[in-house]
């Protein structure tokens, strides 16, 4: 059995499997003239615990993965979004800081009362609400929340299994921050780790590398774009080819934790391709997001094309 049979194998599906994959599969049953996208977007969640007090987390706010729903939606896409439990997601995500309570107001000129949105607030909510409900009344997103890393790589299973279908026309758009490390389920304590006895030595085990059947078994017809994260910039642009070189997928896009909402790099089979917002466009409050998916329908449409 493989490395990656054997995670599945052992790390069960997560309790609404059954559920989430059969809407996945519908979504692409109903969206199979269209072109598809898959976003992966937030961290996982690995477990210390079987009852889970303490887990290691991933850095991602879904930032880039929310953002780019956007804009593929926008540029006609169906959007199957694979999303971290309570990250940002589309839409809703320009209002993640705000106290909803503080922009309601409460109408009692009537008999029985009514909740308005406060006034000053308008101008702002309207625009997003009416893309959210043209997007949602259009049936061209779908959400699937996950928690852990084994829930993750079920579902992102299940989705390329769905995708498969598409003939080609799926595009991969891998921005979820994923854990390389986990604790195998026979070597996971089942309560809360006690400190009586002093600190813990927790081992960590490498998670299969999942582009490996993803790009070759999975979905092998489909256009993959796969992110890579680090905080080293001498690392950056050859961990970035050596990933490509090394699942033979179309695209990494690399980025520094630092600087992602400002600069990234596209590495392609025969390019890289820098994408740098100018001090105008940060004013301007661009969202690198519009620039990366941009560049990406485009070569999405040569490959379709070719
Ligand atoms: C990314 O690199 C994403 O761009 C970010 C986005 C997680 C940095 P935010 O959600 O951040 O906007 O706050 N995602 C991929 C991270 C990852 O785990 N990549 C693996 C690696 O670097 C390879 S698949 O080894």
């Amino acid at each position: 059995m493989s490395i990656c049979e054997d995670f599945f194998s052992s790390n069960p599906q997560p309790t609404n499997y059954d559920i989430l994959s059969n809407k996945i599969k519908d979504f692409c049953q109903l969206h199979k003239h269209d072109k598809v996208v898959l976003i992966t977007s937030g961290g996982t969640a690995v477990p210390l615990e079987r009852h889970t007090v303490r887990s290691l987390e991933n850095f991602s706010q879904g930032t880039r993965g929310s953002s780019s729903a956007e804009y593929f939606l926008k540029s006609g896409y169906a959007v199957i979004f694979l999303y971290r439990l309570k990250s940002l997601e589309p839409f809703t995500r320009h209002f993640s800081d705000i106290n909803i309570f503080d922009w309601l107001v409460v109408d009692n000129e009537n008999e029985s009362s009514q909740i308005k949105v406060g006034s000053q607030y308008v101008s702002t909510l309207l625009p997003i609400l009416k893309k959210y409900k043209e997007v949602m009344n259009s049936g061209k997103l779908l959400s699937i929340p996950y928690i852990s890393l084994s829930d993750y790589l079920w579902l992102l299973r299940a989705a390329c299994n769905a995708l498969s279908s598409l003939n080609g026309k799926a595009l991969l758009y891998l921005a979820a921050a994923v854990s390389d490390f986990y604790i195998p389920l026979d070597k996971m304590p089942t309560h809360k780790i006690q400190s009586d006895n002093g600190a813990p030595n927790i081992s960590l085990h490498l998670v299969p590398k999942i582009l490996e059947p993803l790009v070759h078994s999975w979905v092998p017809n489909a256009y993959v774009v796969s992110f890579k994260l680090e905080t080293n910039t001498s690392l950056l642009h050859s961990k970035a080819r050596r990933a490509l070189e090394k699942y033979h997928h179309k695209m990494v896009i690399g980025n520094i934790l630092q600087t992602r909402k400002y600069q990234v790099i596209i590495v392609t089979e025969n390019e890289d391709y820098d994408i740098v917002l100018s001090e105008e466009e940060k004013v301007q409050n661009v969202e690198i997001e519009s620039k990366i998916v941009e560049y990406l329908c485009k070569k999405h449409d040569l490959f379709l094309n070719s």
